[in-house]
């Protein structure tokens, strides 16, 4: 390291010069923040990030999380230092079919591991990737793990959102010393002075926490690299840098005076004679500013060879792992490759006519015991949300110790879920995590996070209807199920439904909706469970049909007068009713959809076997109509489903009160005749 300041600060000019060209070039973007920050990214980058330039997907490597993604020219810039993009490239920022976005998400052969659009969510991402790499280094023992970092960059938005609250809480909890955080403390924001909306003690506040906290000068490299030195050396806690930058350093504007710590260069170019002038001033080309300097070039061929011979050491201590843990080496690379893992699930045993979320509880049971790189969360329900199925067959993390394989969230829905995402994003894990279903909506932003980076995250939503009853409305979902199926409807860029949804009929079927989701590395998945028993779907039902998103129930009548619908504990309501209407002679069929996105991929043949055009229908819904309303055409029959957010009582007054019974199922159906 025996980098000269002046190099440093040349090549931090040479990324602020960048990074506004993008910026101006695209005539849309971020330049002020990406300028004030482009001291400690070159720091970071030129002395102490470890990866391998020729192998960007090493397990072992240390890991850069950008919260604010608005920052994304300022990562660019670094990477073209590194090789990682091409000036052309860079000159087409926020263009269509170009590899740099706006915000990109992840690209981890162009060594992006992740940067958030949405302030906030990223640097949780960043303390998930931390809480996986813990876990590596304690189920595989492969010394790589222990020494991977975690950095994470935070800015004024990422602190204001309430999520940095949870993310502090849980990374000082469990004592993540592998994560160390800079705070781009600028001042500034989109529209204001953070002063007008912030007078924490952030340094403080997060002391308080439990956290290591390095105040410095943001701008100052050899400040920088001191506080690196420092946070290295932290043990049992993760450190944040807090580092006063300078929004716009070195931008001037049009006039010549400075265009420095100004709102205004927040989130647009500089524009004409101030651009000029600020490149001018950064000692660069405003003809040509899309160049690297040669001492800049010099800096990073000299890490590159650096580079070179930390891998090499690294991988030996790796290779000689592997050979001491032939098995270990062989799992762990099966935990890195994506693929579904292996379930022998005829050792799932459920009981009859049990609650789906118990029925859950006995997979959850299953998965602890089969599948070793599973780690499941609960924001504080694991006894309700029946993840304590995985739970009793594991321990939960604590500080220092990530022997287990269960994450203790506290109440805290949305930092749980950004930490599995993150975890996801590390690689070689599988995360899953649990809670009500009507907190669902406490999640949303992270379930979008996941669905658009198509992240095989598991998400567990208990007490999925009114039937929560005693509870009130304030617990009981109704809505939340359409919210969650158009995210089935949303395709993500490679074609699929963004999210697979699943909502099984009774105890069997949870199982096969359970194998549905492990085998589903493609998209997030949703598992949507009931707090009440349900019975048991009629005798002989082939549960193997659920990979088909829907199905003929066991004991339907050939050439049906009438066929019947519904997903989730509905369903045992139909064939209840279907008791009754045979009665009187009529022909009924009963179709379980536990995803209709599922059955919508299925060939227009099936469907139609399923659901033929032309015989009524009728559907029944715990949620609002809109649920059935893309099986139950409006033509075709009518729907039952609560339109108001329920009432408090006992679930089986409700049930009697709302019409979800046998004999209303009869009635409604009779109407249809
Ligand atoms: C959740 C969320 N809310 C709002 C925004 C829009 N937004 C983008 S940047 C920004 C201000 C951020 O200020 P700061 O983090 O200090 O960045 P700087 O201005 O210093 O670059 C806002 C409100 C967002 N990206 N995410
Ligand atoms: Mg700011």
């Amino acid at each position: 390291m025996a980098n000269s300041i002046q190099v440093l600060n040349h090549a931090a000019d040479n990324i602020r010069i960048l990074a506004a060209s993008a910026v101006e070039k695209a005539k849309s973007g971020h330049p002020g923040g990406a300028m004030g920050g482009a001291d400690f990214i070159n720091v970071l980058y030129s002395e102490y990030l470890k990866y391998d330039p020729k192998n960007p997907e090493w397990v072992g490597r240390d890991r850069f999380f950008l919260d604010p993604g608005h920052m994304a020219p300022m990562l660019y810039s670094q990477l073209c230092l590194i090789g990682k993009f091409s000036l052309e490239e860079l000159a087409q920022l926020r263009q269509w079919g170009s590899p740099t976005t706006g915000h990109p998400e992840f690209e981890i052969a162009r060594g992006i591991e992740n940067t958030s659009g949405p302030l906030g969510q990223g640097h949780v991402f960043a303390i998930g990737a931390a809480i996986a790499a813990k876990f590596l280094a304690a189920h595989t023992g492969n010394p790589t793990f222990a020494k991977e970092t975690i950095y994470a960059y935070i800015s004024d938005g990422g602190v204001q959102e309430e999520i940095s609250q949870g993310g502090a809480r849980i990374a000082a909890v469990l004592g993540l010393d592998n994560l160390i955080m800079f705070y781009d403390s600028n001042d500034i924001q989109l529209s204001t002075e953070t002063k007008e909306v912030m007078t924490e003690d952030t340094a403080a506040k997060y002391r308080a926490l439990g956290w290591e906290v390095i105040e410095i000068v943001g701008n100052d490299a050899a400040q920088i690299r001191c506080a690196l030195d420092a946070a290295q050396k932290v043990e049992g806690k993760p450190t944040l840098i807090i580092g006063k930058c300078i929004m716009g350093k070195g931008a001037l504007k049009a006039d010549g005076t400075s265009y420095e710590a100004n709102c205004k260069t927040h989130g647009a170019p500089l524009g004409g004679d101030a651009f000029i002038n600020t490149v001018k001033n950064l000692g660069g080309d405003p003809e040509n500013p899309f160049q690297i300097f040669d001492d800049v070039k010099e800096l990073y061929a000299n890490r590159a060879k650096e580079l070179e011979s930390i891998c090499a050491e690294r991988y030996a201590e790796e290779k000689a792992w592997a050979a001491a843990n032939p098995e270990k080496a062989a799992a762990q690379a099966d935990w890195f490759s994506g693929k579904a893992p292996k379930i022998d699930w005829s050792k799932c045993v459920q009981k009859d006519n049990d609650a789906t979320r118990s029925a859950s509880a006995a997979c959850l049971s299953v998965l602890a015991e089969q599948v070793p790189n599973m780690i499941c969360a609960s924001a504080d329900l694991s006894n309700s949300d029946k993840t304590d199925g995985f739970l009793k067959k594991t321990h939960a993390f604590t500080k220092g110790d990530f022997s287990g394989a269960f994450f203790q969230a506290g109440v805290a829905e949305l930092t749980m879920a950004c930490c599995c995402i993150g975890m996801a994003l590390h690689g070689g894990v599988i995360p899953a995590c649990g809670t009500f279903f009507v907190f669902s909506d406490y999640m949303k932003p992270a379930v979008r996070m996941a669905a658009l980076m198509e992240l095989p995250v598991k998400f567990i939503w208990t007490h999925d209807a009114f039937r929560v009853g005693e509870d009130g409305p304030t617990h009981e979902p109704v809505e939340q199920e359409a919210q969650i199926r158009l995210m089935e409807k949303l395709k993500n860029h490679s074609g699929k439904p963004s999210v697979l949804v699943l909502r099984p009929a009774d105890a069997q079927e949870t199982t096969a909706a359970w194998a549905l989701a492990m085998e589903n590395m493609a998209t997030p998945s949703a598992l949507i469970l009931s707090r009440q028993n349900i019975n048991n779907l009629p005798a002989g039902n082939d549960y193997s049909q659920a990979a088909k998103g829907g199905y003929i129930v066991a004991g339907s009548d050939e050439n049906p007068d009438v066929i019947l619908v519904a997903t989730g504990s509905e369903v045992s309501t139909l064939v209840a009713g279907a008791e009754l209407l045979r009665k009187d002679g009529k022909k009924v069929r009963i179709v379980s959809v536990p995803s209709e996105g599922l059955f919508r991929q299925q060939s227009k043949e099936y469907q139609q076997s399923v659901l033929p055009q032309g015989v009524k229908k009728f559907g029944l819904t715990a949620g609002l109509p809109v649920n059935l309303l893309g099986l139950v055409p409006e033509a075709e029959g009518s729907i039952w489903g609560l339109e108001s957010f329920g009432f408090s009582a006992p679930y089986k007054v409700l049930d009697e009160k709302l019409g979800y019974t046998a004999e209303n199922v009869y009635a409604q159906v009779n109407k249809l005749f």
